[in-house]
């Protein structure tokens, strides 16, 4: 058997441990541990509990131990944009207040006073969200100067966890490039931007690629357990993570579907012409630095909550069998209103949309989660035009990986209204993507293509084409 790596792979609302490794050319995963992550309130702001993820962490590791795993590495992802800052002490500066925080309202607006719109997305490539680091860095400016003054480390929440892990501290690429503050070109910290922002240099640390070895695990657990294990960079942002686990990436379209739905396809460079500002695609840094030609669209978040909202009194599969018994249900709304961000209540926001856009208002929990999933679809089909438009080509797949792959009536829905060949999972790409990332920095794996053969084969992946819905095993 091959050496065997874990991946730890945290969500904006559940984490999983996950160790892997090659049996005959297939990758093998073990689940070793699944944790709740869920948004706390500190100080009036919206905020991801570190210590805790942290504690989880350790308690995955050991975890592992127990089960008598003694694994070669491990690789961190988290989603994107959210950071803390530590001071000459490397002592924690800053609550990881979360991105759906409305501390950035209105900041994207006055960030543009001081670069153009354009300048911003020539430079970067990144697509404008009210939330990324660029605009939080802008609203920490206003609200605590000294906070950023005093500030000598910049880390990005899987650094923050590598740094906590190694004693090492450094910005992993793929998760810098989504702060909108790293030069789309030259992949390094963008200091006329930083100038232009009054924002401190000298806090931003090196940036290290996907795939580099970090260093050994130095903590009170490696000591009390005997572990020598390394921390390895993966593409630390999930999503760069799950793209390198879709199987096929020629002419498909992939859709990494969880709290977002994630639509794009690779490239070996970044697109940033001015369709592509209009239409808001982001080229985010990835693994191998190809680039992540993608659009943000809502996601499975919007169900999330509506499931919260009913105060989980409906699993997500009832909600969608009430959507899918809800056939006669037919508003929609613009899912990537920024309204739908973080509201007081989901359902509410969504009835009063409907109300104020003249259409039938969703009363029953199937009319709601139906209103949902045609509005995502909607939103998959607007987002799939644009790129066919820019690219001037058909794309004659879809593939959908994560979580939200195993939402078959969505898969469905996508071929009919695409008319597409819908290809389903792998479901937990994300960690599967950090484990060959890792696997092939430890000489298992011999590059990305080989890892993505493997990923083909190692996973029941499922068909979908329109008006049909029977799905065959295509393994
Ligand atoms: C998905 C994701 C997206 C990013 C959003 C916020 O989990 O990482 O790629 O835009 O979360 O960080």
């Amino acid at each position: 058997m091959s050496k065997c790596s874990i991946a730890v792979d945290i969500g904006a609302s559940s984490g999983r441990f996950i160790a892997g490794c090659l049996q005959d050319n297939n990758l093998k995963l073990e689940e070793i541990h699944r944790f709740d992550n869920n948004l706390i309130i500190k100080e009036g702001h919206y905020c991801w509990d570190v210590h805790a993820l942290y504690n989880e962490i350790k308690t995955g590791i050991r975890l592992c131990w127990d089960r008598g795993l003694h694994p070669e590495s491990i690789g961190i992802d988290t989603w994107a944009v959210d950071f803390v800052l530590l001071d000459e002490k490397n002592r924690l500066l800053t609550d990881a207040i979360a991105y759906r925080d409305a501390r950035t309202d209105g900041m994207m607006e006055e960030v543009f006073n001081f670069i153009s719109k354009e300048r911003l997305y020539l430079e970067t490539g990144i697509q404008f969200q009210k939330f990324n680091t660029i605009y939080q860095l802008y609203s920490l400016k206003k609200s605590n100067p000294e906070v950023l003054d005093q500030a000598t480390s910049f880390l990005m929440l899987p650094d923050y966890f590598n740094y906590l892990l190694t004693g090492k501290k450094v910005n992993e690429y793929t998760n810098a490039t989504s702060t909108q503050l790293v030069n789309a070109f030259t992949k390094k910290w963008d200091e006329d931007l930083l100038d232009l922002l009054g924002i401190n240099k000298e806090m931003f640390l090196e940036i290290k690629p996907p795939g580099s070895i970090l260093g050994d695990m130095e903590t009170e657990l490696s000591k009390e357990l005997g572990i020598d294990m390394k921390v390895i960079l993966p593409a630390t942002h999930d999503t760069g993570s799950a793209v390198v686990a879709v199987p096929e990436v020629d002419d498909t379209v992939y859709i990494s579907s969880g709290t977002w739905s994630l639509i794009g396809v690779e490239n070996p460079f970044p697109i940033c012409i001015t369709k592509a500002l209009d239409y808001n695609f982001t080229n985010e840094g990835g693994f191998g630095y190809q680039y992540r030609f993608l659009k943000n669209v809502m996601g499975l978040w919007m169900i999330q909550e509506v499931k919260r909202n009913y105060n989980d009194q409906y699993s997500f599969s009832e909600l969608v069998e009430l959507a899918d018994k809800a056939s006669e249900f037919r508003a929609k709304i613009n899912v990537d209103n920024d309204r739908f961000l973080k509201p007081e209540n989901m359902i509410e926001e969504i009835q009063k949309v409907c109300q104020e856009t003249y259409q039938e208002v969703p009363g029953t929990p199937g009319e709601v989660a139906k209103c949902v999933f045609d509005s995502l679809g909607v939103s998959y089909q607007k987002a799939l035009d644009q790129i066919e438009e820019i690219y001037e080509k058909e794309f004659k797949k879809i593939n959908i990986i994560g979580g939200g792959s195993q939402n078959e009536m969505l898969n469905q829905l996508i071929a009919d209204k695409t008319g597409k060949e819908v290809i389903a999972g792998p479901v937990e790409a994300t960690a599967i993507g950090n484990l060959v990332s890792q696997l092939i920095t430890l000489g298992e794996i011999k590059d990305i293509k080989e890892a993505r053969n493997i990923i083909g084969q190692s996973f029941e992946l499922k068909r979908y084409t329109a008006a049909r819905r029977e799905e065959e095993n295509v393994t």
